[in-house]
């Protein structure tokens, strides 16, 4: 037992969790962005406050940035700056939602002088990682078609196939596309990348430097996330996650708060599958907002919510488990699972942190800190995280 316990302890310091620049900064709904006092003014700011992060947690140690949100002149000194607090920038994230010319999309757009606009910006985003060390290029289109007849579906899958790879010829040798997926929003008849089926076969044919990212908002209600984790994990392609919560539709609320079950039974894929093994390359990123809640404890929360969803899944006794899915005994294999999801991790992550010369609960260690109350009366002026800006 102390071997098992023993075990999941190293797994549990090992695994990191990727913050994400704009969960720092003002966010809201169409309806209201309501600002808060001490949001990051800069970049650079962001950084100071996803190292309060891993301050406190010891497992956040990268930042993803959002280009143009996160412009600077210099991403070297970005990533020297982030490097002095002891932080490394993780995936660069890319917009092609956000100007004019994208009414009709952008890399899958009918038009060839949208398309270049796009891919002139992918290709940037590159040039990015090679300044900051980023290995990650995470994409997201917003690309699809309000009404039927609107434009033609194959057509743009072919024109978005001719994109990508041409941004795949860009990259680097440690470097990867991060394709993600959404079934709606902002279009609401046809999207162009709806699906992982969509996004995987695109990765495929682009080659081993793509790789589907699943981003747990981005699904119908009631679908079974943790099947296509298991699926895309058995073929090498996933990439990695965009975790975050959803009720109704892309929620991008705190990871785990509305359903830690289904948390537990993505980690459980993920912990069962090689997904927690370094090479691996799993990135576990969060893709959040804090609309209503303050941002740096509600960052502090969703890690500690991945490290509880992963500790239950890294207890489960994956013998007792195949031994009765062998012997076809439904009702102990899936109790072999509650048994894990029931326990109560809290008492082990705390002995963890402490091992790791933490204080064992991260949010009061922040509040204590004084880190909220200095960056309330130092930065006059917060900007916007980019949604609704
Ligand atoms: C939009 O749905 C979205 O939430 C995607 O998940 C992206 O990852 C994120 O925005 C940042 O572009
Ligand atoms: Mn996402
Ligand atoms: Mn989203």
């Amino acid at each position: 037992m102390t071997v098992v316990r023993d075990a999941v302890k190293a797994a549990l310091k090992a695994q990191t969790i990727e913050t994400p620049s704009w969960g720092y900064g003002n966010s809201g709904t169409r309806f209201k962005v309501f600002a808060q006092p001490g949001v990051p003014r800069t970049p650079w700011e962001k950084l100071d406050d996803a190292a309060k992060v891993h301050e406190f947690t010891g497992v956040a140690p990268k930042v993803s940035l959002h280009i143009p949100w996160d412009r600077v002149d210099d991403y070297a000194a970005l990533a020297a700056c982030a490097k002095e607090r002891g932080l490394e920038l993780g995936a660069i994230n890319s917009n092609t939602f956000q100007d004019d010319a994208y009414r009709l999309g952008s890399v899958c757009h009918p038009d060839a002088k949208v398309r270049r606009k796009a891919v002139d910006h992918l290709r940037e985003c590159v040039d990015i990682m090679d300044a900051t060390g980023s290995t990650d290029l995470k994409l997201w289109f917003a690309d699809g078609t309000n009404y039927p007849g609107q434009d033609d579906i194959v057509g743009r899958q072919d024109r978005l196939a001719e994109s990508l790879a041409e941004v795949y010829e860009r990259l680097g040798d440690d470097q990867r596309i991060l394709l993600e997926y959404k079934f709606f929003e902002p279009a609401f008849y046809t999207t162009d990348v709806p699906d992982w089926g969509t996004s995987y076969a695109h990765c495929l044919r682009l080659g081993p430097k793509a790789q589907v990212v699943v981003d747990t908002g981005h699904h119908a209600p009631g679908t079974n996330i943790e099947f296509i984790v298991a699926f895309l994990l058995r073929e090498g392609k996933l990439g990695g996650f965009d975790f975050n919560s959803r009720f109704y539709a892309d929620d991008d609320l705190m990871v785990g708060s509305a359903d830690p079950f289904q948390l537990f039974r993505i980690m459980h894929e993920v912990t069962k599958n090689g997904g927690l093994d370094p090479a691996s390359k799993v990135a576990f990123m969060l893709d959040q907002c804090h609309n209503i809640e303050a941002k740096i404890p509600a960052v502090i929360r969703s890690v500690m919510n991945v490290q509880e969803a992963t500790a239950k899944a890294l207890l489960v006794d994956l013998d007792a488990l195949t031994a009765a899915q062998r012997d076809g005994d439904v009702l102990t294999a899936n109790a072999v699972l509650m048994d894990a999801y029931d326990t109560d991790v809290r008492p082990l992550l705390r002995e963890v942190r402490e091992e790791q010369g933490l204080t064992p609960d991260p949010v009061a260690a922040y509040a204590a800190s004084g880190w909220q109350e200095r960056i309330a009366t130092d930065r006059v002026g917060g900007e916007q995280a980019g949604w609704g800006a």
